[in-house]
């Protein structure tokens, strides 16, 4: 495939997965829109469509809950493809929506097509519009999810990462109990290889969480505390910390003063404080057990993520030599959890694939420090992947087998961007 046929193959990716105003990350796996991925894949459609590029982030933010969360699902039609659906949360919302939510990359993800926007006016009117939504949301999360004010925010369930089964939940996972959940028929393994999926065990985990939390009536504010599940994930952090600072710059060059100051101090304090989870032995950032008051030293990509936020040069430097470490175990960067490390699973999930999205973030992160020279090796470890094997949801490390979902939308929006 050469690169006009894979643009064009992509591009028939995102129109077969667009539902007018959002897409589905792919069609029966996952029928409706998810947070993370509608962010990233309207920088596929900034390419040719500036106007759906930002319908797509305007229906994400039109679901934002009263306190300031958006949502991680929002369940536009009824489907019953779908495991958890609308009736297992019970939000109460007029259009369902779950009640935790997923990375914040929509901050950055406005940010980058306001930057290349021909339509200068359109980027300006939809930029305005939607900074005071992320900027809300932004304060959301610093509110509810680190109410001791440490610059960190926990997440309470998996989900919440967007790395559902990686193998740095799995001590904190155990102790969040299985008692009292019924009986439930998955619909995820009937889409995709359940070898590739996260296990029952883990399903009844994810759902007792959610049921925790429809207790506390969807009250976000109490959900940090009650949670016995309570991880500090350097990634999502990295992610939320670029969110705010490219929130401030956005803000600034538009004149709205009060939401630039206050998102340049949320990132200031973000990353000063992400260098707690720095971890030595193993030359990268990583997840803190915040229920516990530990460290998980767990070799994800979670710690290499971080790139993507504005470290010091020092640490993406050594984030540098942590992924040319990781290029002599497997055959395709960048692999989700270390291939040398015993929980590494190279097809399951978030134990071991590589997934496109990742693969971008690390890579845009690392060559705003000036570390761009590894930048080719991942991006053409992230084409060979689709010649190989097409546009999947997570490919292995090791084999390049095409895992999970086909035909994927983030996936066909990466390969946009990274061959525009
Ligand atoms: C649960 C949609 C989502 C991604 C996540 C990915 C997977 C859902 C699931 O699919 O999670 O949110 O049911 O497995 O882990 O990152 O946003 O593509």
């Amino acid at each position: 495939m050469n690169h006009d046929e894979m643009i064009r193959h992509a591009r028939q990716v995102l129109s077969d997965n667009d539902r007018g105003t959002y897409t589905v990350p792919t069609h029966g796996l996952y029928p409706f829109q998810w947070n993370w991925d509608s962010a990233l894949s309207a920088l596929g459609f900034a390419h040719y469509d500036e106007p759906r590029a930002w319908l797509e982030i305007e229906t994400l933010l039109a679901h934002q809950w009263d306190d300031g969360m958006v949502p991680h699902i929002i369940f536009h039609q009824p489907d019953d493809g779908y495991f958890p659906g609308p009736d297992v949360w019970s939000t109460g919302r007029e259009v369902p929506t779950t009640g935790i939510t997923q990375p914040a990359v929509a901050g950055f993800a406005v940010r980058r097509i306001f930057d290349r926007a021909r339509d200068r006016a359109l980027a300006e009117e939809k930029a305005r519009a939607m900074l005071p939504k992320i900027h809300a949301w932004h304060r959301w999360f610093y509110r509810c999810r680190d109410p001791q004010g440490t610059g960190l925010v926990a997440i309470v369930h998996p989900w919440e990462s967007g790395r559902d089964n990686s193998a740095d939940w799995d001590a904190a996972f155990e102790r969040v109990p299985t008692e009292g959940v019924g009986s439930f028929t998955r619909r995820d393994t009937s889409h995709a290889n359940p070898a590739h999926r996260p296990t029952d065990e883990q399903y009844k985990r994810y759902i007792w969480l959610v049921q925790k939390f429809r207790s506390l009536g969807w009250d976000t504010s109490k959900m940090h505390d009650a949670s016995p599940f309570l991880v500090v994930d350097p990634g999502f952090n990295a992610i939320l910390i670029r969110a705010c600072e490219d929130t401030a710059d956005l803000a600034a060059r538009l004149g709205m003063e009060e939401i630039a100051a206050e998102s340049r101090a949320m990132a200031e304090k973000g990353i000063e404080a992400l260098e707690t989870l720095w971890h030595e032995p193993l030359g990268q950032y990583v997840c803190y057990d915040r229920a516990i008051g530990a460290p998980i030293e767990s070799p994800s990509v979670g710690g290499i993520l971080t790139a993507f936020a504005p470290i010091p040069h020092h640490r993406a430097a050594a984030l540098v030599r942590r992924i040319e470490t990781l290029a002599k175990s497997c055959n395709y960067l960048i692999p989700s959890h270390d291939p040398t490390h015993a929980a590494f699973d190279g097809p399951c999930y978030w134990r071991g694939p590589v997934w496109l999205i990742v693969n971008y973030m690390v890579a845009d992160g690392l060559a705003r420090a000036g570390q761009g020279e590894i930048v080719p090796r991942i991006i053409g470890d992230c084409l060979r992947l689709i010649e190989t094997s097409g546009f999947a949801e997570y490919h292995d490390p090791i084999t390049a087998e095409p895992c999970g979902g086909p035909h994927f939308t983030w996936t066909a929006a990466m390969v946009i961007e990274i061959l525009n």
